[in-house]
C-alpha cells in the first residue's frame, strides 16, 4: 500500500477518501484554495499546502501547483476526487510523468470516453446496446437531414466533447436539424473546444441508471450492481438509490456483464461507472464516467464494500480481493444530496455562515460532509453541504429513515434544498418507484415544495430567534437536539400520582 498519497480535491469528497487513507494507515495530503484555508478537510490532512487564489481555475485546476506539491511532500500517488481535475486526461499523465499514480484509469482510457464518439463505438465493439442512432461525425446538413431520416424524429443533436448537460438538444422536426446543428457545433467549440457533433434517436421519458464497476490491473473486473438516478434537476443529480427499483437479478446481471464487457474492452483499470438510459424494458449505453462518483456511498451501503479502499489497493497493482459471486446486494440505500441553496429562489446558491447545525444519525443513517457549525460557506465552488445517506432492510424502510433522518437535520444561517427533498419523498410516484429524468416537471414537485418550504423556513426562525434570546441556554440544547423539540407535545406531570 502507499506511504502517503496527496488528495487533490476539497470538501467531503476530500474527506472521505482521506477516511479510506486514514484506515489504511496510509498518511494524507491535502491542497487547498486561500478560500478553504479553515476548511475541515485542510485540518483532517497530515499535511496540507495552500495552492493559489480562491478561483478554481487557479487552485483546483492548476495542474502544476498540484504536482509540485505531491514532489515536494513525497506523495506516492494523487486521488483527484469527483469533478476539478478527475477526468483530465492531461492530469492523469501529467502524474504519470512525473512518477506518480494517478488513482483512476490511464489517461488514454479517460481521454477515450472524454469523447461520446469514441467511447459509442468501442462499446459497439464490445457488443453494449447504445441509443439507435448515428455514430459517426456530422459534417454537413445534406448529411444530416439522411441521418435524421433514417433514426427517425424525435432526435438528439449532441456534442462528441459534450457532459453535464452542456452540448445536447431534442430536435422535433428536419427544419429545426439544421439550426440546432449550427448552434450546439458553437456552443462545444466555445465550451469544449471541439465542435464534432453526432445525432441519435431521442429517448422520451428515460430512467438514468448506472452500474458501479471496479477493475484491478490483473485483469479482474467486476460490477457493483446498479444505481438509479433518475431524480434531477437540471443535470444535477438530486436523489440517487441502490438498487433502482426497477432491478430484478437478471436485468442486474445482464446490464452489470454488458459494463463489464465494456471496462475490459477499453483496459479500464480502477473503479468507474458505466451510465445507461433505461427505457420501456431495453437499456442503452450513455457514458462512462472514469472517476469515483458523488453517488458511491449507496453502492457502499447495499454491498459492504469500501470503494474508496478498493480504488487504491488497484490503484498499487493489488489484486482485487473478492469475485463477482462475492458481490451481493442487500437491502436498500438512498442519498439525498444537501445543498446550501434556496428551494423559494430557483434553488440559486446560499453561501454563507452555517449557525446552528445538527446532522441526522441513528440506525442505517451515513452523512458524508466538509462542514460543521460556524463554517462559513465560499461562493467559490458548488453548493454541496453534504451527502445525507440511509439503508434499510428493503425500500420502504430506507424512505421512512430518509423522511425520519431529513427532519432530524438542523441547518440555521443557510437557505437548504432539505424541502425538496422532504417533498419528493412525500410523493406516492417516488414511494411507487415510478421515476424518470422528467419526474420533477411531470409531478410538479416546485409547487408542492412551496409550501412545505415556507413552513420550513418559519421553524428555522422560530429556532434562530430563540438563539438570540436571553434564553441561550435553553436554546443551545435544543438546536443539539434538533428542531424538531419545537414540535413535541409537552405535558408536565408534577404533582400527578405517577
Ligand atoms: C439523452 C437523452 C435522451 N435521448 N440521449 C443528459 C446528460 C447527457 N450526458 C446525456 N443526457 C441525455 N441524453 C438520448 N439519445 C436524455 C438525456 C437526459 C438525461 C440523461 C440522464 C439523466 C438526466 C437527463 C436529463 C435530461 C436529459
Amino acid at each position: 500500500m502507499f506511504k502517503k498519497i496527496l488528495i487533490a480535491n476539497r470538501g467531503e469528497i476530500a474527506i472521505r477518501v482521506m477516511r479510506a487513507c486514514k484506515e489504511l494507515d496510509v498518511s494524507t495530503v491535502a491542497v487547498y484554495s486561500e478560500a478553504d484555508s479553515n476548511a475541515l478537510f485542510t485540518k483532517y490532512a497530515d499535511e496540507a499546502y495552500c495552492i493559489g487564489p480562491p478561483p478554481s481555475s487557479r487552485s483546483y485546476l492548476n495542474i502544476d501547483a498540484i504536482i509540485d506539491v505531491a514532489k515536494k511532500a513525497g506523495a506516492e500517488a494523487i486521488h483527484p476526487g469527483y469533478g476539478f481535475l478527475s477526468e483530465n486526461s492531461k492530469f492523469a499523465s501529467a502524474c504519470e510523468e512525473a512518477g506518480i499514480r494517478f488513482i483512476g484509469p490511464s489517461s488514454e482510457v479517460i481521454e477515450k470516453m472524454g469523447s461520446k464518439i469514441t467511447a459509442r463505438s468501442a462499446m459497439i465493439e464490445a457488443g453494449v446496446p447504445v441509443v439507435p442512432g448515428d455514430g459517426r461525425a456530422v459534417e454537413d446538413d445534406a448529411t444530416a437531414i439522411e441521418i435524421g431520416e433514417s433514426i427517425g424524429y424525435p432526435l438528439m443533436v449532441k456534442a462528441s466533447a459534450g457532459g453535464g448537460g452542456i452540448g445536447m438538444k431534442v430536435v422535433y422536426t428536419p427544419e429545426e436539424l439544421t439550426r440546432a446543428l449550427s448552434s450546439i457545433r458553437n456552443v462545444a467549440a466555445s465550451t469544449f473546444g471541439d465542435s464534432t457533433v453526432f445525432i441519435e434517436k431521442y429517448l422520451e421519458e428515460p430512467r438514468h441508471i448506472e452500474i458501479q464497476i471496479l477493475a484491478d490491473s490483473h485483469g479482474n473486473c467486476l460490477y457493483l450492481g446498479d444505481r438509479e438516478c433518475s431524480i434531477q434537476r437540471r443535470h444535477q443529480k438530486l436523489i440517487e438509490e441502490a438498487p433502482s427499483p426497477i432491478m430484478t437479478p437478471e436485468l442486474r446481471k445482464d446490464m452489470g456483464e454488458a459494463a463489464v464487457k465494456a471496462a475490459k474492452t477499453i483496459g479500464y483499470v480502477n473503479a468507474g461507472t458505466v451510465e445507461f438510459l433505461y427505457s420501456k424494458g431495453d437499456y442503452y449505453f450513455l457514458e462512462v464516467n472514469t472517476r469515483l462518483q458523488v453517488e458511491h456511498g449507496v453502492t457502499e451501503l447495499v454491498t459492504g464494500i469500501d470503494i474508496v479502499k478498493q480504488q487504491l489497493r488497484v490503484a498499487c497493482d493489488e489484486k482485487l480481493p473478492f469475485t463477482q459471486d462475492d458481490i451481493e446486494i442487500r437491502g436498500s440505500a438512498i442519498e439525498c444530496r444537501i445543498n446550501a441553496e434556496d428551494p423559494l429562489n430557483d434553488f440559486a446558491p446560499s453561501p454563507g455562515k452555517i449557525r446552528r447545525y445538527r446532522s441526522a444519525g441513528g440506525p442505517g443513517v451515513r452523512v458524508d460532509s466538509g462542514v460543521h457549525m460556524g463554517y462559513v460557506i465560499p461562493p467559490f465552488y458548488d453548493s454541496m453541504i453534504s451527502k445525507l445517506c440511509v439503508w434499510g432492510t428493503d425500500r420502504e424502510e430506507a424512505i421512512a429513515r430518509m423522511k425520519r433522518a431529513l427532519y432530524e437535520y438542523v441547518v440555521v444561517g443557510v437557505q437548504t434544498n432539505i424541502p425538496f427533498h422532504r417533498t419528493v419523498l412525500s410523493i406516492d410516484a417516488f414511494v411507487e418507484g415510478d421515476l424518470t429524468t422528467h419526474f420533477i416537471d411531470d409531478h410538479n414537485v416546485l409547487s408542492a415544495l412551496e409550501k412545505i418550504a415556507v413552513s420550513d423556513n418559519q421553524r428555522c426562525a422560530t429556532l434562530s430567534s430563540a438563539l438570540e434570546d436571553r434564553n441561550k441556554k435553553i436554546a443551545a440544547i435544543s438546536t443539539a437536539v434538533g428542531s424538531y423539540i419545537n414540535a413535541a407535545k409537552r405535558h408536565d406531570m408534577k404533582g400527578s400520582d405517577e
